[in-house]
C-alpha cells in the first residue's frame, strides 16, 4: 500500500511486516554498543526522545549546536556499523519510491516513551539535500505532524504505525515535520515504546 502525500513524499504503509523483528533485533544490537541517550539542545533544553546512531556518521545535538560526527561522544568510539539488514531495507524502500542507488551513511535511531515528542523542525544538517531521507517506524503508533516549507504552513497529522516506511525527497525534503506524541495503545512487541529509524546520506562537515 503506497500513498503519495505530495510530490517527493511517499508513505509505504506496512512496507515491513514479519521482518520487523529483524530490524528490532538490529536496533537492540546497536543500542548495546551505543546506548540511547537524551541529548541537549542549543536552546538549553533536553530532547524528550532518546537517540543513538549507527553508520559512518551519527547525529549529535548539544549546547554547541547540531552536527554529524564520526565518533560517539559518549564512548569516544566510532558509531556501530550500520547493520546490513537496515542498509538493505533503506535502499530497497528508496528504490521503491523512485530513488535508486541510495547509499545511506548515517542512521539515526529515536526512542519515544510516554510523553515524548519531537517539535516541528526541518532536517537541514545533511549537506546534500538531493538525497532522500528514509524512515522506518517500529512499535507503538506515533502521531506524525507534517507541514510545509514554512513553519507557519498548515500542519496535517497522521498515524505512523509499526512497519510503516516514509521516503522524503525532492521538493518535500525540507518540509517541516515532527511527532506530536504517541497513540494510547501499547504495542504487542514493544509495549509503550515507539522507535523510529531514519537513514540519510550525509556529506560530512569539513
Ligand atoms: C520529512 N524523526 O529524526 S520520521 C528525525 O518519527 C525525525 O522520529 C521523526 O523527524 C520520528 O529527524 C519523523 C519521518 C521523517 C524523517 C525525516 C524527514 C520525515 C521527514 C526529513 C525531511 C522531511
Ligand atoms: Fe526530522
Amino acid at each position: 500500500d503506497r500513498e503519495v502525500l505530495e510530490p517527493g513524499a511517499l508513505l509505504l504503509r506496512q512496507f515491513v511486516a514479519s521482518s520487523a523483528a529483524i530490524y528490532l533485533q538490529a536496533l537492540h544490537a546497536v543500542a548495546e554498543q551505543a546506548p540511547f541517550r537524551h541529548m541537549h539542545t542549543p536552546g538549553g533544553g533536553t530532547m524528550s526522545a532518546a537517540m543513538t546512531s549507527c553508520g559512518a556518521l551519527g547525529w549529535v545535538s548539544s549546547t554547541q549546536g547540531y552536527t554529524y560526527t564520526p565518533v560517539d561522544p559518549l564512548s569516544q568510539q566510532p558509531w556501530p556499523a550500520m547493520p546490513a539488514s537496515l542498509f538493505a531495507l533503506a535502499r530497497n524502500a528508496a528504490q521503491t519510491a523512485g530513488y535508486p542507488g541510495f547509499t545511506p551513511n548515517a542512521c539515526l535511531l529515536n526512542c519515544y516513551q510516554d510523553g515524548a515528542h519531537m517539535g516541528l523542525h526541518q532536517d537541514r544538517d545533511e549537506g546534500d539535500m538531493k538525497q532522500p531521507v528514509v524512515s522506518l517506524s517500529l512499535g507503538r503508533t506515533g502521531i506524525f505532524m507534517w507541514g510545509g516549507q514554512n513553519r507557519r504552513d498548515r500542519v496535517r497529522t497522521f498515524a505512523l504505525e509499526h512497519g510503516d516506511v516514509l521516503v522524503w525527497g525532492g521538493p518535500a525534503r525540507l518540509h517541516y515535520h515532527g511527532i506530536k506524541g504517541l497513540a494510547p495503545a501499547p504495542h504487542p512487541i514493544t509495549g509503550l515504546t515507539r522507535y523510529n529509524i531514519t537513514f540519510r546520506h550525509v556529506v560530512a562537515p569539513s
